[in-house]
């Protein structure tokens, strides 16, 4: 892991604290410094590409080094999982986002991927204590996922980014000992 300070920073007006109490928060801007991986997965790659290309402007946004950035490719969601795992327990990232298109179609195999990909996902987090993030997008039709990757609905890969930012940080803070 690279250096940095834990973040502890209010955004805005949520919930007050009592006086004395600790808060920790990631900052999801403030990317410099940090290692991310991304595991892209091919299927569907109409929609993955514009989900690739939105983690990455975000992670440029923020201030994340070219060089601080590994993408793996595998060929489809139920894939994920697995180069999530290899990532994440490496101890080379400080996060890992995982990226995917899973689209209904006719027979029951959506949700099977769907499923799997989510369970493998969440478990690659807990085996190896490294946030690792769903960028996985689950919708009934292409005309959905468009507008979640790049359309109308914003970017999913994005906020994903931004989201492995803020876990980055939050991991460092919450690393260890009483006052991290
Ligand atoms: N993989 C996806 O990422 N999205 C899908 O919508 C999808 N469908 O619908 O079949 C899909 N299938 C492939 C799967 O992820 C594996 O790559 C394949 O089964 C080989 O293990």
């Amino acid at each position: 892991m690279s250096p940095s300070r834990p973040i502890a920073r209010a955004r805005g007006a949520v919930t007050a604290l009592p006086r004395g109490a600790r808060r920790v928060e990631g900052d999801p801007e403030q990317g410099r410094g940090l290692r991310l991986a991304v595991a892209a997965s091919r299927f569907n790659e109409r929609i993955t590409e514009r989900l690739l290309a939105g983690a990455l402007d975000a992670m440029r946004a923020a201030g994340v080094r070219a060089a601080d950035i590994t993408v793996a490719f595998v060929p489809g969601a139920f894939e994920l999982p697995f180069a999530a795992r290899r990532l994440a327990s490496s101890r080379r990232f400080d996060a890992v986002l995982c990226l995917g298109a899973v689209i209904r179609g006719g027979t029951p195999h959506f949700d099977f991927v769907a499923r799997e990909a989510a369970r493998g996902i969440a478990r690659a987090a807990e085996a190896s204590d490294v946030p690792v993030l769903f960028g996985v997008l689950t919708t009934d039709n292409v005309r959905q996922a468009l507008d979640r990757s790049g359309g109308r609905l914003g970017n999913r890969g994005a906020d994903v980014a931004r989201a492995a930012i803020e876990m980055a940080h939050l991991a460092r803070g919450l690393r260890g000992g009483r006052r991290a």
